[in-house]
């Protein structure tokens, strides 16, 4: 199935603040709030009202901040916490209840009927409700699919807007995913959402299946953050729909993702990965000689993202063992260098014959350039009686 219509839901502000070095003040949740509306994602999800009671007072602060995105709220599937949630104003409730035998009988304790059960009560509050109604099975992945099924199609028939699927433990394969999701789009006339984690590195593959399999909602967090190693990056899954078609992600505004991932890099004090989709420092970074020669004539040829669609440009580094001739004659260009190719060549012999004792730098190189530059304006100097 191609992917056509999907929405982000950024749940930075509620499983990013479930990072381990997260404590976000009231005033860095708004600034995050706008500029996640900025980049355009649909949705925001935040933290219970029943965490803590600023908590409380930041669902209902950011519910009225007036954003073009929903804001929306993750509560359990208890009465008391989705009244809660419909106080503060937020357009949308995410409640959410284990299937697992793990959750069921080391969490809450209750059987797949009494889920459905609850599932019902909540919903006949919540329908009275002008919001955004979700359902969501935690530990999915691990949960006997028959119940699954099960569960499903009872909120489904209920009315539930939409339905979550949570890799809760990031078990799940992008396969599984995909039949998951593919055959829950058979069942259930509802939205479907997809929630993943990253912990065997599979969460922006799963959330893709996720949405070629029919699914119509992701969750991501910035720079994946969440419980232990987190979920699906926003960057991330940007890059991996970018890469299928720019015309999937141009309704975002892709030059702020830098912005976001060093924000929120910082607010919790980690640095951007150097091999982070889109913004770590080495994404558009090119060295091998061969490679060097193409992307010079084409970028394309060793680029699936292209650096200026997201506010950023490559970097060609030519000064190793590693580096070829046609890198050093583009830095000769660049410096207005004029040197014939012999004199290029030898210049990438000296590089390569220097890297191999000590690591080089760019000032090393252009050092090399300029005194051949030097020596060829003195050397070709014409001379007088030569005349
Ligand atoms: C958690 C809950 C959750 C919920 C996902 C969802 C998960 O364990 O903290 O609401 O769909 O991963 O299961 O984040
Ligand atoms: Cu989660």
């Amino acid at each position: 199935m191609s992917i056509e219509n999907f929405s982000i839901i950024e749940s930075t502000l509620r499983e990013g603040e479930q990072f381990v070095n997260a404590f976000f003040t009231s005033e860095q949740k708004v600034t995050i709030a706008r500029m996640l509306d900025d980049f355009g994602v649909e949705y925001l999800e935040l933290t219970t009202p029943c965490a803590s009671a600023q908590s409380e007072k930041d669902c209902a602060a950011i519910a009225r901040l007036g954003l073009r995105l929903k804001v929306l709220t993750h509560t359990r599937c208890t009465l008391s916490d989705v009244r809660r949630a419909v106080e503060t104003g937020v357009q949308g409730v995410d409640v959410v209840i284990g299937t697992s035998s793990y959750l069921r009988n080391f969490s809450h304790g209750k059987s797949i009927d009494a889920i459905i059960d609850q599932a019902q009560e909540v919903f006949a509050y919540l329908r009275q409700q002008q919001v955004e109604m979700r359902f969501s099975t935690e530990d999915s992945l691990r949960s006997d699919p028959q119940d699954l099924y099960r569960v499903y199609a009872a909120v489904d028939h209920m009315g539930y807007h939409r339905v979550g699927i949570a890799d809760t433990v990031g078990i799940g394969t992008p396969r599984q995913i995909y039949d998951l999701v593919a055959g829950l789009r058979q069942q259930v006339r509802a939205d479907i959402e997809f929630h993943g984690h990253n912990d065997t590195g599979c969460a922006i593959a799963n959330s893709f299946a996720a949405l070629e399999a029919g699914a119509t909602h992701v969750d991501t967090s910035v720079l994946g953050i969440g419980e232990r190693n987190g979920i699906t990056p926003l960057g991330g899954l940007v890059a991996r729909l970018y890469a299928v078609s720019p015309a999937l992600v141009e309704k975002y505004n892709l030059p702020m993702l830098l912005e976001l991932d060093r924000y929120v890099a910082s607010l919790v004090g980690v640095d951007i990965p150097f091999n982070n989709y889109i913004t770590g420092f080495a994404a558009f970074t090119h060295k091998a000689g061969i490679h060097a020669k193409a992307v010079l004539n084409n970028p394309a040829t060793y680029e699936v993202l292209r650096p200026e669609d997201f506010g950023l440009t490559r970097y060609i580094h030519i000064a190793h063992r590693l580096t070829g001739w046609n890198a050093i004659r583009y830095r000769a260009d660049q410096l207005g260098l004029d040197l014939p190719d012999q004199a290029i060549r030898e210049i990438t012999d000296q590089v390569k014959q220097l890297s191999d004792h000590r690591p080089l730098n760019l000032d090393d190189v252009d050092g090399l350039l300029y005194a051949a530059n030097h020596a060829a304006s003195h050397a070709f100097q014409p001379q007088p009686s030569l005349k």
